[in-house]
């Protein structure tokens, strides 16, 4: 089947690409779109033309798949020139979603009609690249340049009833916007009105001194990244060159960055959340959670709430107490209200949300759920209570899950009647911002109750990552080695300042000692309190944690200390205190405090998450190094434009990562350093997590 077909309605000719999934602009789209325009500027019928897609979306962006491949002609920059240069009027048809090269053609189209429920953007910088086919420059001659680099440095759409407000399209439609694209076109020949083309818009400058404030912003709000600067350099190149000039120039910088380091992780990033989210040999889910309860309402308990409401699933929420109860509910609305304040939502949307909510303190209240989760405190044996009243009260086929972070759910679901419908959700906190959802099979759990909260991932919009049974699952597993780690170096002469700086400049949104102040000392330190009997000697002995939670009461950001200082705005300074503290303590354990160079800590950090990481690929808790990537992407902060943790090993390459862990082996000690056999048998091989 052609990907690119044309017909004739009348005067007006539409060219319909049908290349599923998302009609990207692949080799035989744009070869078969040179073929269709040249055919309807030579058809004397043809008076007007409307490009359309077939399926939910318009064009949603050039190939990734075709990127770091030999180019293969037409360039799609070539495509859209000809498309603009057509004499006849063009139309665009937009529904679902105009993104990145898709969104170029819609702008070398001579008008645009879009679907009242379609989105546009230039999501290139996401990918590592920028716009290759004259996006920015005729963006800019449409919205200007501050609304077009808006677009391009942050990557997220626009909805149509904005992209009308500023410009962009002519006309949004509640109808089908194929059908009301023709309508338009019909209109423009009655009208007489021709071709109206975006490159020969004028230009207007944006003011001065913009090109160095937004410069000197994306250093802050995209740190590390490339690609948003380029995009800048293209606008600000666009302004000193003609058109044509503009669009070679940013087809220049395209094809430069295509090939970087940078936009070989993100597409990396990119594929792996995709295969990451749909783990083999599930069946198809039988049936959606229409509505859903959740036992507990502290901070995970809300937030999971939320995450349903948000989503349109309405939620039957349980606390122990009227008190406990009016408080939650209370925190739910203050969180709406703060959105609507914020112009994040609007107030019909925020009663939509709050009808949806229906709080109680009766398990009976249950009865008509698909779906209840607990999220009660971390307790075995609270939990356990908890999920016997669930099935007392639940209909016999309704899912329980667990919200644990690190208790075994299969020990949760022992004793339970119906095992097989026993799940973990590990939602993380704040459960209605975080992307990352880890879904656990526990031994039992069957396909079907598996299938169903894999969906349910998605409706939430979450990333949601099917893994096994394990202590802290994948993501807080890992973590708890880099920590233990962390503190080691506190011991050995590093300070926390000198470790979360590392860990910042790698890209990391903050350390570990600033991660464990923003959760609260206290939750560390009660996790350690309920692991002693399980931690070597030298852990058990570490006793920074014990002084400062337990002797001087310091639990954090909230508390105004912790490993740092906060002001009242909680801006954060090194305490001379801890730092001494640190000293004492390691003093009297008898370590010997030294320099420690910022590359150590680097790789004692990084590398002791890898190394665990291949024992949960060994274990089979995680099933592929997808998994693990994207879990660590977007839960944790690992800078996406490395691509993960598993990724990221491979570009150092795992020879070294062994001849390291071997070292550290000896300095620090096997019991901690010995490689996990799945690493040490791809190093010998000279393969990789994702290459044999
Ligand atoms: C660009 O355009 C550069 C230009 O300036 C160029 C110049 C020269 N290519 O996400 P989903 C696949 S850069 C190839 O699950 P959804 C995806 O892998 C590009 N494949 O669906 C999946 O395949 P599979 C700028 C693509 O409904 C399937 O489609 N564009 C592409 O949740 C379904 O995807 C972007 O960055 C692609 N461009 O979301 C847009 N896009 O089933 C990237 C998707 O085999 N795409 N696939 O696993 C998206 O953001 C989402 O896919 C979209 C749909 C919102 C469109």
């Amino acid at each position: 089947m052609p990907v690119v077909t044309s017909s004739l309605s009348g005067a007006v000719r539409t060219v319909l690409i049908d290349n599923p999934p998302v009609n990207a602009t692949s080799v035989d789209v744009r070869r078969g779109l040179c073929a269709a325009f040249e055919e309807a500027a030579a058809d004397p019928r043809t008076r007007a033309v409307v490009l359309a897609c077939a399926g939910a979306t318009f064009v949603a962006g050039a190939d990734i798949r075709e990127f770091g491949k030999p180019p293969q002609d037409p360039h799609l920059s070539e495509v859209i020139a000809l498309v603009e240069a057509c004499g006849k009027p063009v139309v665009a048809a937009i529904q679902g979603t105009a993104l990145g090269g898709g969104l170029e053609l819609a702008l070398g189209c001579h008008y645009r009609v879009a679907g009242e429920g379609a989105r546009m953007g230039l999501p290139e910088s996401t990918l590592g690249v920028v716009p290759g086919a004259g996006g920015i420059p005729r963006l800019a001659r449409l919205v200007g340049v501050p609304k077009a680099l808006e677009l391009a440095t942050s990557g997220k759409p626009v909805t149509a009833c904005a992209a009308r407000e500023m410009g962009l399209v002519d006309a949004v439609t509640t109808d089908d916007p194929r059908a009301a694209a023709q309508r338009y076109a019909e209109d423009l020949l009655q009208r007489g009105a021709g071709p109206r083309r975006t490159r020969d818009l004028p230009l207007a400058p944006p003011p001065a001194g913009y090109f160095d404030d937004i410069r000197a912003r994306l250093a802050v709000s995209h740190r590390g990244q490339e690609a948003p600067l380029v995009c800048v350099d293209i606008a600000e190149q666009s302004l000193l060159r003609d058109f044509d000039g503009s669009v070679a120039y940013g087809r220049e910088r395209f094809r430069e960055r295509v090939a970087s380091p940078q936009a070989a992780a993100l597409r990396h990033a990119f594929f792996a959340e995709r295969a990451a989210t749909r783990p083999a040999g599930l069946p198809e889910p039988d049936a959606p959670v229409r509505r859903a309860g959740v036992v507990g309402g502290g901070t995970m308990g809300t937030g999971i709430a939320m995450c349903f409401l948000n989503a349109g699933i309405p939620v039957t929420l349980v606390e122990q107490n009227e008190q406990a109860l009016a408080a939650c509910l209370r925190n739910i609305g203050k969180t709406y209200e703060s959105d609507v304040a914020k112009g994040r939502l609007d107030d019909a949307a925020r009663q939509r949300r709050l009808d949806g909510l229906r709080g109680t303190m009766a398990f009976e209240d249950l009865r008509d759920c698909d779906l209840v989760i607990e999220a009660v405190f971390e307790d075995m044996a609270v939990k356990r209570q908890v999920f016997a009243s669930i099935e007392a009260h639940a209909r016999p086929d309704a899912i329980i899950a667990s919200n644990t972070s690190y208790l075994n759910l299969d020990a949760l679901a022992e004793g339970m009647l119906h095992p097989e419908n026993v799940v973990g959700m590990h939602f993380f906190s704040p459960a209605h911002i975080m992307k990352l959802l880890e879904n656990v099979r526990g031994a039992r759990s069957s396909p079907q109750a598996l299938a169903r909260i894999q969906a349910l991932g998605k409706r939430l919009g979450k990333v949601a990552v099917m893994v096994g049974v394990s202590e802290g699952f994948v993501g807080n597993r890992m973590l708890s080695r880099r920590a233990r780690e962390c503190y080691f170096l506190l011991e050995e002469g590093a300070l926390p300042e000198q470790v979360d700086r590392v860990l910042h400049d790698f890209g990391f949104p903050m350390g570990q000692f600033q991660l464990n102040d923003l959760a609260g000392l206290d939750v560390a330190w009660r996790a350690r309190q309920g692991r002693l009997d399980r931690l070597s000697e030298r852990e058990r002995a570490c006793g920074i944690l014990d002084e400062l939670v337990a002797r001087r009461k310091r639990l954090g950001q909230k508390s105004g200390a912790g490993f740092y200082r906060y002001d009242a705005q909680r801006k954060r300074t090194v305490d001379p205190e801890v730092s001494a503290l640190i000293e004492q303590d390691a003093l009297r354990r008898g370590f010997l405090r030294r320099t420690i160079g910022d590359e150590e800590i680097l790789e004692r950090c990084l590398y002791v998450m890898i190394n665990e990481g291949a024992r949960i690929l060994e274990e089979g808790v995680a099933t592929r190094p997808e998994e693990i990537d994207a879990i660590w992407m977007n839960g944790y902060g690992f800078p996406r434009y490395r691509g993960g943790p598993m990724y990221y090993a491979d570009r150092i390459g795992l020879p070294r990562i062994l001849a390291r862990i071997h070292a550290y082996a000896e300095q620090v000690g096997a019991q901690y350093w010995t490689p996990a056999p799945l690493l040490a048998e791809l190093a010998r091989k000279g393969a990789g997590f994702y290459s044999s």
